[in-house]
């Protein structure tokens, strides 16, 4: 006969925090969230720790090198997304390694040949008021110019005008070169009163731009994640098919941290990847995603250095509906956890636990901390966002960007759901679709950071860990629910956009 569990399959949203007492110095300015995401005995720290306990997901309309660097510079993680050749997500953790803070690639990129129309498309498009002028359109051809809002009037000029005809000429743009460092960059930006620092190379190639606004937020990075290299740490998503070649490429790229990435992580499939990586490698080796105590225990003994939770809560998936497998996220997260501390407790080795999917609201985030989990992994929230790799666009009067699952028709990453035979995706198990574009990532986290700093001082924690083992957590019943939210008011225009 079937095995029938007691309690239903949970979500976050069906769980409460209920406060401890706050003593006078449990203030959120003194709150730490540092955390471990990668295996260690007791008394000793894990290699990898995060400074702030978020994860972005590997995903192809999550994260990016540039997601990679702006998340690492608020002390959090990217997996820069495997479901493409190995080359490019080499590339993409090169390009996140050798980030240097304050330098940026050109994003915005015209020729002389373009027209006022195609800038103000692209200004429209990136939000970007800079753009390089090059001979090719790259971000590395030779600078011809620099256009910004300065240089135009769109009331009096024509939108067929060359930017050729409007263009800051090289010869007048203050430049500088290759080599330099970034307080030089600082000075003259200083010293010229600029806005934005072309770097060129000894034949006049575009290499970066460096912009007073950045080298500011530079100076405001103190939570950044560094490796010791002053490098910024970043992850990397592999399969159970192509790790043979991936991962060496991978490592040798720079990435700091891998992580197995699949839909249903209880199989041989990826327990032989994770044993391939704990043999020919050091770098430690994420593994998931399961959903209950067996699936844990499985891939710990394989050598997973964390353990990913979660199975068909995430935004875009659909596996549930296919398939009819997975769990409440929050159930899921318990039981996990439960069998995590018991493995602690019995061989003095404490195994990370990631919650991943399923997050709508920023205290559900704290509620998956404080049910044992160490970070999170997210997809729809970092979409969002200026810095997710996909197209911004208007629809009617909002702004969103396409967000698409990994297992839609879009990503074809059959790898992420292959149970062996065909190598294609046969049916799809999520979806392509907007969110709603919510701005830059540093905003939005800077609040999302305070909720959460805010909730562990009601529960009288300072550190992740001591809400772990101090939280207080109730089931609401679903009439309860409705109390939660503003009810029985006439809701002003002006309280209705909130997170
Ligand atoms: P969310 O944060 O709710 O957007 O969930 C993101 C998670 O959803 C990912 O980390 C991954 O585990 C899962 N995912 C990604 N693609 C798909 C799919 O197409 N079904 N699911």
């Amino acid at each position: 006969m079937a095995h029938y569990y007691n309690e239903p399959s949970r979500t976050f949203s069906e769980y409460l925090l209920v406060p401890n007492l706050t003593t006078k110095d449990c203030m959120p300015s003194k709150v730490s969230l540092r955390t471990p995401i990668s295996k260690f005995k007791r008394g000793e720290r894990a290699k990898v720790e995060l400074n702030i306990p978020f994860a972005s997901a590997v995903m192809q309309a999550v994260s990016d090198h540039n997601m990679a660097v702006a998340l690492a510079q608020c002390g959090g993680i990217s997996f820069i997304f495997g479901s493409q050749s190995v080359e490019s997500q080499a590339e993409m953790i090169r390009k996140a390694k050798n980030y240097k803070s304050g330098f940026v690639v050109s994003r915005s990129n015209l020729t002389p040949e373009h027209t006022l129309q195609d800038v103000l498309d692209l200004r429209e498009r990136n939000g970007h008021s800079t753009a390089a002028i090059t001979d090719d359109g790259t971000p590395t051809g030779k600078l011809l110019g620099i256009v910004t809002s300065r240089d135009y009037r769109v009331s009096r000029d024509s939108p067929d005008k060359k930017v050729g005809e409007f263009m800051t000429p090289f010869p007048s743009i203050i430049h500088g070169h290759a080599g330099i460092t970034l307080s030089e960059a600082n000075n003259m930006i200083w010293d010229n009163k600029l806005n934005c620092l072309p770097i060129v190379d000894d034949r006049q190639n575009l290499v970066h731009l460096v912009f007073r606004k950045d080298y500011d937020r530079h100076k405001e990075n103190p939570g950044e994640l560094l490796d010791t290299n002053k490098s910024y740490i970043v992850g990397a998503g592999i399969n159970s098919r192509d790790y043979e070649t991936r991962v060496p490429a991978l490592v040798e790229a720079g990435a700091d941290i891998l992580c197995v990435d699949s839909s249903d992580g209880y199989s041989e499939w990826q327990s032989e990847t994770v044993r391939y990586v704990k043999s020919t490698c050091d770098v430690p080796v994420g593994a998931g995603n399961v959903v209950d105590r067996e699936g844990f225990l499985y891939l710990v003994e394989a050598g997973a250095d964390f353990v990913k939770v979660g199975i068909g809560g995430g935004s875009i998936c659909i596996t549930r509906e296919q398939k009819g497998i997975g769990r409440g996220q929050a159930s899921a997260l318990i039981e996990v956890v439960e069998a995590r501390d018991e493995y602690y407790a019995s061989t003095g080795i404490y195994i990370p636990i990631c919650s991943d999917g399923g997050i709508v609201h920023d205290y559900h985030i704290t509620l998956a901390l404080a049910m044992g989990a160490d970070f999170v992994m997210m997809g729809r929230y970092f979409a969002r966002f200026d810095e997710s790799p996909t197209k911004k666009l208007r629809i009617g009067n909002n702004y969103v960007k396409e967000f698409w699952g990994e297992g839609s028709n879009r990503a074809r990453n059959w790898e992420r759901y292959d149970m062996g035979g065909k190598q294609s995706l046969v049916f799809e198990e999520g979806v392509d679709s907007y969110v709603p574009y919510a701005g830059s990532l540093r905003e939005n986290m800077d609040k999302t950071l305070s909720k959460i700093k805010s909730t562990m001082c009601n529960c009288g924690s300072m550190t992740i860990a001591e809400l772990q083992q101090k939280a207080r957590i109730t089931v609401v019943s679903a009439t309860s629910l409705v109390e939660g939210g503003a009810h029985d008011v006439i809701l002003k225009e002006s309280s209705l956009s909130g997170e």
